[in-house]
């Protein structure tokens, strides 16, 4: 019988499972490798803490792992339905929270180890947490897509640590009662990218397609709705996508340098961001390279020992 300890957590309503205790040894390499060994070796452990019959498709989960890196604080390999994330905002949002709870690290800045570099988070209070991201940019600029049912859909390809296709013209109602149809939308503009082999750089899938809206309240600059690449649309405003949102309005001269701008997710969470220019990261194209820093509160929600016994045929989860 495995036992796997979890602590469960959610920022601004999008749930993140840290497993803090029986997860695999991936060895002691960059996190990098070790994603690859988790996804070779034991993605069954990734599909029975995410999957059902323990999990749901909106669940985020993250291994927490020793840094490679001396100076990090944690390292942390992000996973969901169907695979592993290069890195996830809310999910470290959530991830610093949990330290703070298992009393693993105090009010200040700590650096976290990611797969695709060392993020610095900032845990400002027991809830409130803010991430300096790894280096963003956009890599294209309106790009045209046709979509069966819906025409030519035009959006930028960005990068935030995720790939976003991000669309802000699309004649959509942005209501939290719609999920299921901008959801089918959302997932036709995806299908749509990877017939036409429209990829962000070196061939990159772009998995995560970003709708932007107006504001629902007073307090935020635009509402966005985010499918992630396992079919479940973000809860939170996704830090990765908010990111490339950034990433975005500096290019377009839209969000000067230390500015602030509100991103509300469609359950209407807020997360803060601004930028700032990344001097040391060589452009792979005309537009800028920033670093964006997101801030938003995540909370505890649980923390249970997941039971996997030898005899359950759903041991490792439904894989749909
Ligand atoms: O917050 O970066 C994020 C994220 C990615 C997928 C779900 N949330």
């Amino acid at each position: 019988m495995q036992t796997i300890r979890v602590i469960d957590s959610h920022t601004g309503g999008e749930p993140t499972r840290i497993i803090i205790e029986g997860g695999p040894d991936l060895g002691r390499g960059p996190l990098s490798d070790r994603l690859l060994t988790f996804r070779d070796r034991f993605d069954e452990i990734r599909s029975a803490v995410i999957n059902e019959p323990r999990g749901s498709d909106v669940l985020v989960g993250g291994l927490l792992c020793e840094p490679s890196d001396p100076t990090c604080a944690a390292g942390i390999i992000f996973f969901n339905n169907t695979g592993y994330l290069n890195m996830c905002g809310h999910g470290t949002i959530g991830l610093m929270v949990t330290l703070a709870w298992m009393k693993k690290l105090g009010p200040g800045s700590h650096r976290i180890e990611t797969p695709v570099g060392v993020v610095t988070a900032t845990l400002i209070d027991d809830c409130r947490v803010s991430v300096r991201n790894v280096p963003s940019w956009r890599y294209r600029k309106a790009v045209p897509v046709n979509v069966p049912g819906h025409g030519t859909v035009t959006g930028d390809i960005a990068w935030g640590g995720n790939w976003f296709f991000l669309v802000s013209d699309h004649g959509q109602n942005l209501s939290l009662s719609r999920w299921k149809e901008l959801s089918d939308f959302t997932l036709q503009i995806r299908a749509a990218l990877e017939r036409d082999g429209i990829t962000g750089a070196n061939g990159g899938l772009i998995d995560h397609i970003e709708l932007f809206g107006p504001p629902s309240t007073s307090e935020s600059n635009s509402q966005n709705f985010v499918m992630c690449p396992g079919g479940a649309y973000d809860r939170s405003p996704c830090g990765t996508g908010t990111s490339a949102k950034l990433a975005c309005l500096a290019a377009d001269g839209k969000l000067l340098s230390g500015a602030t701008w509100f991103q509300e997710s469609i359950v209407g969470s807020i997360f803060e961001g601004s930028w700032q220019p990344d001097d040391s990261t060589v452009p792979t194209g005309a537009d800028p390279v920033i670093i964006p820093t997101i801030t938003g509160s995540a909370w505890v929600t649980g923390e249970c020992n997941l039971i996997l016994q030898p005899t359950d045929p759903f041991r490792a989860g439904i894989r749909t």
